[in-house]
């Protein structure tokens, strides 16, 4: 747990520099490239700058040059494996832009109690991007695959294949390698070249990074070097290459209780996260969709309000991976009561949502919170649970306290302390 990273404060520093609206979030092991949102107000704003868009990997970022680029297709069809330049994609292949909100699995570590090491993000590590770049249907088309066989019906299904992307950051020790059901690789992702409309920035993945809507950020591999279709996810030994390949998709990612080891699987049923969490079928779920998720971005908190003609507008973001947002609450009392927050703005499968809720506060403290609820009527839980519970806090309502710190999202731990000024009249 004490090795550290040599290279990691100067880069940090240098993303610090370029992104004025971030700030650095505590590595407990020194280990990752980490900054978040500095301030709440990421999120009372659908589209998030790159100046304040949250950044977090755990190798060097390595030397890319968009001319020179090019990835691998080692066996995606029935033809022979081959190198297609960066170039030629960008060049004759479609460009698409999606919304994608990126949260990393690891937002909401930092409020695991007792603590879990690594990361300790409160709720700082999302951000929503339109990632401009070309679809991964056209690139494994390109690369021989028979993509119309390959997607089959809609959404993951029986004999579906897995993708996996490693990046170039990979050393001889470590594969950077995560995988992906194909059929969802086919329906959505892209390879982004470009973020907000600008090239993007080499610490989001320059030249070019896959992009998995409403999925947790790990699976969204930057400096893509190379794309594989297998029968299985990616498992120890399962590529040609030197060092250990499973370690991003096997042992890390997994929500499990203290003092488990998961066992690597080839596959699994089902893949939504919070399906897995529920279902006895998987032991220790993958971090693949995103979970329901809120967060107030004003007011802020930071300091006290005074009511416009009596009212105050509390907005805010809510997203639920790829699944729809069905609605938002926002409670003006820590939880005790809740009123219905109004949803508008962009819809995007795979992006959150803006919500405003009208407020007519008495002067004083008082604590907000939001919870929504997804298209299959899951809602936040209000709190995590203690490590003895396990995964069984879930069928208390609390969001399970788990070794890694994945996927929480419970909704008391976000709430704002706010203080409503007298306005004198
Ligand atoms: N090649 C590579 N891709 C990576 C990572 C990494 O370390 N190496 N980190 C992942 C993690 S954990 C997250 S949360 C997202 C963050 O993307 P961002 O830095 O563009 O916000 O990138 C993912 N892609
Ligand atoms: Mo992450």
């Amino acid at each position: 747990m004490s090795e550290t990273r040599t290279g990691r404060r100067e880069e940090i520093d240098t993303i610090l520099d370029r992104k004025p609206g971030t700030s650095e979030t505590r590595d407990e092991a020194d280990r990752y490239t980490v900054v978040g949102a500095a301030s709440r107000e990421t999120f009372a704003d659908w589209l998030t700058p790159i100046e304040e868009h949250f950044v977090c990997h755990r190798n060097p970022i390595p030397e890319g040059d968009a001319d020179a680029w090019t990835i691998d297709l080692p066996g995606s069809g029935d033809g022979d494996p081959i190198e297609l330049p960066l170039s030629e994609i960008i060049e004759d292949l479609p460009t698409v832009a999606v919304g994608h909100t990126m949260e990393c699995a690891g937002n909401g570590r930092g409020q695991h109690d007792p603590e879990t090491g690594s990361v300790q993000w409160g709720c700082e590590a999302v951000g929503t991007a339109v990632w401009t770049g070309t679809p991964v249907r056209s690139v494994l088309r390109a690369g021989g695959l028979d993509t119309d066989e390959a997607a089959g019906s809609d959404g993951p299904h029986e004999g579906d294949r897995w993708l996996t992307a490693i990046g170039a950051d990979s050393t001889e020790e470590e594969t950077f390698a995560r995988s992906i059901p194909l059929s969802k690789a086919l329906a959505d992702c892209v390879l982004a070249h470009g973020m907000n409309g600008e090239a993007l920035p080499a610490e989001h993945g320059y030249p070019v990074r896959l992009v998995v809507p409403g999925w947790y950020g790990v699976n969204s591999v930057k400096w893509l070097a190379e794309l594989r279709v297998l029968g299985e996810m990616v498992t120890e030994g399962s590529l040609d290459r030197p060092g250990t390949h499973a370690r991003w998709q096997q042992d890390d990612y997994r929500i499990h209780p203290e003092g488990a080891t998961p066992e690597h699987r080839g596959t699994v049923e089902p893949i939504d996260t919070r399906d897995q969490l529920e279902s006895s079928a998987v032991e220790h779920p993958y971090t693949f969709d995103e979970t329901v998720m809120s967060l107030i971005g004003r007011p802020t908190g930071e300091e006290p309000v005074t009511p416009r003609e009596g009212g105050v507008t509390v907005c805010g973001v809510a997203w639920a991976g790829d699944d729809r947002v069905a609605g938002v609450e926002v409670s003006t009392d820590g939880g005790e009561t809740w009123h219905d927050g109004g949803l508008f703005g962009p819809e995007y499968a795979g992006a959150w949502r803006l919500f405003e809720y009208d407020w007519e506060p008495e002067p004083g403290t008082h604590t907000l919170a939001s919870r929504a609820t997804d298209e299959h009527g899951r809602s936040q839980p209000a709190t995590i649970g203690a490590p003895e519970e396990g995964l069984d806090a879930i069928e208390s309502g609390k969001f399970p306290w788990n070794e890694g710190g994945y996927a929480a999202n419970a909704f008391l731990p976000n709430a704002i302390e706010i203080e409503i000024a007298d306005d004198g009249g």
